[in-house]
């Protein structure tokens, strides 16, 4: 038994020497050691023994027993820091090598302009609203003082997805759900910036989507006047000093007076040019007095409360305002294009 021992002592050593891998040594130190080792299998026979040779063999298996597994442990100390030198030689990294530059983001042109005119009605005390882009017919049209039929309808051709919902084709639906939500119970100074569809030819001027900003200020004694202020306000804050604003009179079913607003060209300083077809004067959003049917019907007293509404396309006054003479620009991604505006 002492000699059977010992031969798988060199047996074991020997293939110990061998191994090239962490798994093989895991397999030897099963074959040898293991439950159903080889050691245990020969000291199974160990009963046959005179009792005076037990302890001898037992002392025998077990310093055998801790050579071989200090010869296991060697080794897989010597295989793993091999294993580890090679990975280390792979990912060598050359810091001559020149590095490679990343390219940052930024957001886009609409975005950043729909911030800043957020933050100037932020300033003026205005909250910021949003609404759905899927709208009912009764908030884009209806509550607007705009009933099926009417020919005011066509001015905004639309995207219907069933009888009753469509795309909104402007920010206005918006007034009517922030009041209709209040129900008369409390003055409102709203912006609604987001993005809006018409049935509209693409050209340099006019995209099927597009962006807009609503503004909705009602309270007790809100003038024609208070209008004409912000406006000039903003358009001085976006635009310079040096611009000017006109009001024209004009048509929406939902404010009364109605007006849309220009500004004097920034391009030729009102002179006249290409920009504003030598009229010196550029079109930028439509406004008036909240028309009282539309309180009305979201349930403010009209003897109490006035307001005033306006609405204005971001796209334009971008376009304006950067000299950019096609409106599908913002919308084709082309990165040439969106990243000369990453620092506004
Ligand atoms: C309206 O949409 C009204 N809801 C604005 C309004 C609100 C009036 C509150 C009174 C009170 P209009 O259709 O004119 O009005 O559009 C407003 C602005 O959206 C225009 O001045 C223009 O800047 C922009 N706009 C309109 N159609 C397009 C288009 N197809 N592409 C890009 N911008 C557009």
């Amino acid at each position: 038994m002492k000699a059977e021992l010992q031969a798988i002592e060199a047996e074991a050593l020997e293939k110990v020497e061998q191994i090239e891998s962490l798994k093989e040594l895991q397999d030897v130190q099963v074959t040898y050691l293991g439950k159903k080792g080889s050691i245990t299998t020969v000291l199974r026979g160990m009963g046959k023994l005179p009792a005076e040779e037990r302890p001898v063999i037992g002392q025998l298996a077990n310093d055998i027993r801790a050579t071989i597994t200090s010869a296991i442990e060697a080794k897989e100390t010597a295989l793993s820091e091999a294993a580890l030198e090679e990975q280390l030689k792979e990912e060598v990294i050359d810091v001559t090598l020149p590095g490679r530059s990343v390219q940052k983001g930024g957001p886009h042109l609409l975005t950043s302009i729909i911030q800043e005119i957020e933050d100037l009605f932020i300033g003026l005390g205005y909250e910021v609203r949003e609404g759905p882009e899927v709208e009912t017919d009764y908030y884009n049209f209806e509550a607007l003082n705009l009933p099926k039929g009417h020919p005011a309808r066509d001015m905004q051709d639309s995207f219907y997805i069933t009888d009753d919902l469509l795309l909104r084709t402007h920010t206005s639906p918006v007034q009517a759900r922030t009041m209709g939500a209040l129900n008369g119970a409390q003055p409102v100074r709203m912006i609604c910036p987001g993005k809006v569809y018409r049935r509209d030819s693409d050209d340099a001027t006019h995209s099927h989507q597009f962006t807009q900003i609503e503004g909705l200020y009602v309270d007790k004694n809100v003038r024609m006047s208070d209008l004409k202020g912000t406006l000039d306000l903003f358009a001085k804050k976006l635009f310079g000093e040096d611009r000017e604003i006109r009001l024209r009179p004009s048509y929406f079913p939902f404010t009364e007076p109605s007006v849309e607003m220009d500004i004097s060209c920034a391009v030729c300083e009102g002179k006249g040019c290409n920009v504003c077809k030598r009229t010196g004067w550029i079109e930028i959003l439509g406004a008036g007095m909240v028309h009282p049917k539309v309180l009305a019907m979201a349930g403010y007293d009209t003897d109490i409360y006035t307001g005033f509404a306006f609405g204005m396309g971001p796209d334009r006054i971008a376009m304006l305002k950067y000299g950019i003479d096609d409106i599908r620009q913002f919308y084709t991604n082309d990165h040439r294009f969106s990243k000369q505006f990453h620092h506004v």
